[in-house]
């Protein structure tokens, strides 16, 4: 009851800045702060800050420091703006082994990295909802790739990435007994385990494979970070409820004064994969992938997955649990990989642990006690140090590379700064309100990027113009280039931001795709130009060929389509052109619009339900004459004789009068 206690007294001090917030906004605002974050018109941010969406499921990309929107890219989330989810192309992206999922919950973000900077190359995303890890191309900006994660449950601890992205790891919030077996929920510490997957990437085409697993006992694997430099063959993860509670977890999770970090060696558990000495075991798992070249996804159900044995990584001397006070959240790892940072939600300071000392900890068998059989390390032997009096409510550190670390509080609403050499406190700034994950650009990896650190906040309240009872999200950038932070800018957020990543633009912004090669179109679907539209029926499928290219569809007039038919509008944009999408939309569709990018096809399945004349258009304004880019399906009864007819500027004369 006393941490319950201590929650509740924290949320008062969230409550009571809200209160006073006239004043700390006044005070928290200089003269230039304006000027630090502006940038002016036609110019270019500094950074891309990718940002997760939360219950979006999708991610949503920011220049920094302008906060301006600029992209919102779908992942585990349909979207109807673009056709994402809708089109026959993109549809199987979001298969699953319990169907069509259309939306998840996403929190973590994580790009791609090379000797532990990052490269540009591709960003991961987690689901929360149903365990899958998506990865998204810095080319295209575009989902290429969903991963199902069986034996899973609440996918947190994920996507998270080695030094030279040879693995994505991802733990379970939730544990869950393995193969899905039903068992009674009072056999949790039996039967429930939290498993850690290790999803390889291929080097060159970032294509994801479920390469391992390990079963840990059952206990909430809340989040993790790879270790860097001196710690690259390590993984730390921090987990809370090793009280093993499955009921009334607010209660009954938060009963030990310690919970722990999982530190295991992922060198010594990938040598045991190689050498064959996992088990196969049966586990159902769809891999969604999508083909750039025939431009198109297809998801594939795979059967079974590789289990590593904990004992064998016990044996080994590959796995161990450190205490870590008060149901840790962010398990962070400073630049040098030296210093791993556990935030207690509950606790009333930060514990700094110190890789050598874990080392020599190991060496020395400074052990107390095991968990399951995993050797406990003990705390002070870990510990480099504790920040003291923080703040309330730690929940996740990032670094600027200069030495210091940021905290962010989510009880007391700030942001905290703090020396990794000293753990002195230096810094401390309001939030408004209740931040959850901060970050500084580049601020997990080797070589943070410093300059800036934007606060992700849970609680909105009155930072913008009322909104009726449901308010947007809000994140709020500091310069950290001085001594001191300074808030410079708030900007409104979609989803629930959880995690974000920045790196300089210019990593990704010279090789994004400005358009696809029409001559590299190998859709099956594809027309190459307008001369090649047409309509073909196969039995009761009819498949529509047509062009898009600035103002008009080819064909735009279809006739001899009945009642019963499924009719497969492949629609290829031909423009060779910077941002000329077309779009396309169809009265009564129950789907949504498509998007098509120049030089792509992308095909919307329509059922001819009702009889009459049904017309479609494009939906992007795409030239002066856009509102004339429109066409007519006819739908005649089933049964009737109407032939099969479709052109464009085809007039005729027989029936008009
Ligand atoms: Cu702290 Cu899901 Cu990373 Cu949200 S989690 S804040
Ligand atoms: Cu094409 Cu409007």
């Amino acid at each position: 009851m006393k941490n319950i206690n201590y929650f509740l007294f924290g949320l008062c001090i969230t409550a009571s800045f809200a209160g006073c917030k006239m004043k700390n906004t006044e005070s928290a605002v200089s003269g230039d702060a304006a000027a630090k974050a502006y940038v002016a018109p036609g110019k270019y941010d500094e950074f891309y800050n990718f940002v997760s969406g939360g219950f979006s499921g999708n991610v949503v990309v920011y220049g920094l420091p302008s906060g301006r929107l600029i992209k919102e890219i779908p992942v585990f989330s349909v979207f109807p703006e673009n056709g994402y989810g809708y089109s026959e192309e993109t549809k199987p992206m979001l298969n699953t082994t319990a169907g069509f999922i259309p939306w998840d919950d996403q929190h973590h973000l994580e790009l791609s990295q090379t000797n532990g900077e990052y490269d540009g190359r591709w960003l991961f995303a987690n689901a929360n909802n149903t365990p899958r890890v998506a990865r998204i191309d810095l080319k295209t900006f575009k989902t290429m790739e969903i991963l199902q994660i069986p034996n899973s449950a609440g996918n947190h601890s994920s996507p998270f990435i080695t030094e030279n992205t040879e693995y994505v790891v991802a733990g379970t919030r939730f544990s869950v007994p393995l193969g899905d077996q039903d068992v009674p929920i009072s056999s949790f510490k039996k039967n429930f385990k939290s498993t850690i997957s290790f999803i390889a990437v291929d080097k060159n085409t970032g294509r994801m494979n479920l390469a391992f697993q390990i079963a840990l006992p059952g206990m909430n694997l809340d989040l993790s970070h790879a270790g860097k430099g001196v710690s690259h063959d390590w993984f730390f993860f921090s987990s809370y409820n090793t009280e093993q509670a499955y009921t009334l977890l607010e209660v009954n999770a938060s009963q030990r004064d310690k919970d722990y970090i999982v530190a295991l060696n992922w060198k010594k558990a990938e040598e045991f994969f190689k050498a064959g000495k996992g088990k196969k075991i049966q586990a159902k798992y769809a891999h969604n992938v999508y083909d750039e070249d025939k431009e198109k996804a297809t998801s594939t159900i795979e059967n079974e997955i590789t289990m590593l044995d904990v004992k064998d990584l016990i044996a080994a001397q590959a796995i161990y649990m450190i205490p870590c006070p008060k149901s840790p959240h962010g398990c962070d790892i400073d630049p040098t990989g030296e210093y791993i940072v556990g935030s207690g939600k509950l606790a009333a300071l930060i514990p700094v642990f110190s890789f050598s000392k874990i080392q020599g900890a190991i060496q020395n068998k400074q052990f107390e006690g095991d968990f399951y059989g995993i050797p406990v390390i003990k705390y002070e032997a870990a510990l480099h140090g504790e920040v003291k009096k923080p703040g309330l409510g730690p929940l996740h550190t990032e670094f600027d590379g200069k030495g210091n670390a940021y905290t962010s509080m989510f009880l007391s609403s700030e942001v905290v700064k703090w020396s990794l050499k000293d753990l002195n406190v230096i810094d401390r700034s309001p939030t408004f309100y209740s931040t959850g994950h901060l970050m500084v650009p580049g601020g997990d990896s080797r070589k943070p990027y410093g300059k800036y650190l934007v606060a992700y906040n849970k609680i909105t309240k009155d930072r913008y113009l009322p909104t009726g009872p449901e308010l947007c999200q809000s994140a709020q950038l500091f310069d950290i280039s001085g001594d001191k932070m300074e808030l410079i800018l708030d900007f409104p957020t979609i989803g629930e931001p959880h995690y974000g990543q920045a790196c300089p633009a210019s990593l990704i912004k010279d090789q994004s795709v400005k358009f696809y090669d029409i001559n590299k179109n190998h859709s099956e679907f594809h027309t190459m130009g307008e001369k090649e539209a047409k309509v073909v029926r196969t039995g009761n499928r009819v498949d529509v060929y047509m062009t898009a290219i600035r103002s008009h569809l080819v064909p735009d007039n279809i006739e001899g389509v009945f009642v019963g038919d499924e009719v497969y509008f492949h629609v290829t944009n031909l423009e060779q052109d910077w941002d000329i999408p077309h779009g396309f939309a169809i009265k009564n569709n129950p789907g949504a619009e498509l998007l098509v990018m120049p030089g792509e096809t992308v095909t919307l399945k329509y059922l001819a339900e009702k009889q009459g004349i049904t017309p479609f258009y494009c939906t992007d304004f795409c030239s002066a004459l856009h509102q004339e880019m429109s066409g007519y399906l006819r739908v005649s009864p089933k049964g009737s004789n109407v032939p099969l007819k479709f052109g464009t500027n085809v007039i005729d004369s027989a029936s008009e009068n």
